[in-house]
């Protein structure tokens, strides 16, 4: 693979033949929303790349600009175990998602449950940049300008009750479009995750429909995904079509497999080894051949915002 850095371009030059479609949907349904009252303006004043995202304001949680990643190596090095288990195949293979008219179910306990067309839920929200680092349990790491909207801002809207202690959320399972769903080795689909009710609401937690100013390639989870910042990439679930409110912990596709390997909590923690390797660093895509490690930070650097959330538990039991 050829990995280059290349900083100079702008999120907004790039443009993705293969997301054309969704980002004028996407933007359309702002539009509608009059949400983005300049959106119309600023779209066709840039003759030069008429579609791209109106301008976002960026997250106070961002870090640095300039450590953004690549935006080839985040679109054509995925995991999305429904479609490949390498991570090259799935930037073709998912193209064959149909993403169009989006819907979200929304159940369990919780006071607004239904069926909510994704256009509509944009419709409540502003979206905005957030640049967060991301962290694979397999100790490759980026760093992600994802567009999207704080999950608190939806569950705010839906009311959970009082006991729902869990939110647990669910992939698309479309098996016509999703080859590896059809045989049913390893994993059990459609693939599922879930996050304690505290930590779906706090604010670092969003919902991505957009990254690089773009809307989201079908590899990387269009239409609708998770990013939890300060916990392993496998806890960020892609293509999500249901949100459900629970009183207790669901089981999750990772830690059902491997319940040794995989934790429920899977914060990124560099002095809990993974069964298998070490922790400590990671390889961050897109450095250069002689870039040393980066050496891997607890809540993957997050930890002034999000420790508080784990002030009693033992790191090393509930990992
Ligand atoms: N539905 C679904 N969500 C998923 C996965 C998957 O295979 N299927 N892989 C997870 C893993 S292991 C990681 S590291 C991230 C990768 O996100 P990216 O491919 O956009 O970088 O997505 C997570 N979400
Ligand atoms: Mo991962």
């Amino acid at each position: 693979m050829i990995i280059k850095t290349n900083k100079a371009i702008p999120a907004s030059e790039i443009t993705d033949p293969l997301v054309f479609q969704q980002r004028r949907k996407i933007i359309k349904a702002l539009m509608a929303s009059a949400l983005l009252p300049g959106a119309i303006g600023s779209v066709s004043a840039n003759t030069a790349s008429p579609l791209r995202w109106p301008a976002l304001s960026r997250s106070k949680n961002s870090v640095d600009k300039a450590l953004i990643t690549d935006p080839e190596l985040v679109k054509n090095y995925t995991n999305y175990y429904e479609f490949s288990f390498n991570k090259e195949d799935s930037t073709e293979l998912a193209q064959k998602l149909p993403t169009d008219n989006w819907t979200v179910e929304i159940s369990g306990e919780v006071e607004k449950p239904g069926d909510y067309q994704l256009e509509d839920i944009l419709s409540w929200q502003s979206l905005q940049e957030y640049v967060y680092r991301f962290r694979c349990v397999e100790a490759w790491s980026m760093v992600i300008p994802w567009v999207g909207f704080p999950l608190a801002e939806l569950i705010k809207r839906v009311k959970p009750l009082s006991h729902a202690k869990f939110v647990k959320f669910t992939s698309i399972y479309d098996p016509d479009s999703m080859p590896k769903q059809r045989i049913n080795a390893m994993l059990d689909w459609p693939y599922v995750e879930a996050l304690r009710i505290d930590e779906a609401v706090h604010p670092l937690t969003i919902l991505a429909v957009g990254m690089y100013g773009d809307a989201l390639p079908k590899q990387n989870g269009a239409a609708l995904r998770l990013v939890v910042p300060w916990k392993y990439g496998f806890k960020s679930i892609k293509a999500i079509v249901k949100i459900e409110f629970l009183k207790r912990a669901p089981m999750t596709t990772w830690h059902e497999f491997a319940p040794s390997e995989y934790g429920f909590y899977a914060n990124v923690n560099p002095s809990v080894p993974h069964p298998r390797w070490s922790q400590f660093s990671e390889r961050q895509l897109g450095s250069g051949f002689f870039t040393p490690r980066r050496q891997t930070e607890l809540y993957n650097g997050y930890g002034e915002q999000v420790a508080s959330l784990y002030s009693d538990m033992d790191l090393r039991h509930f990992f």
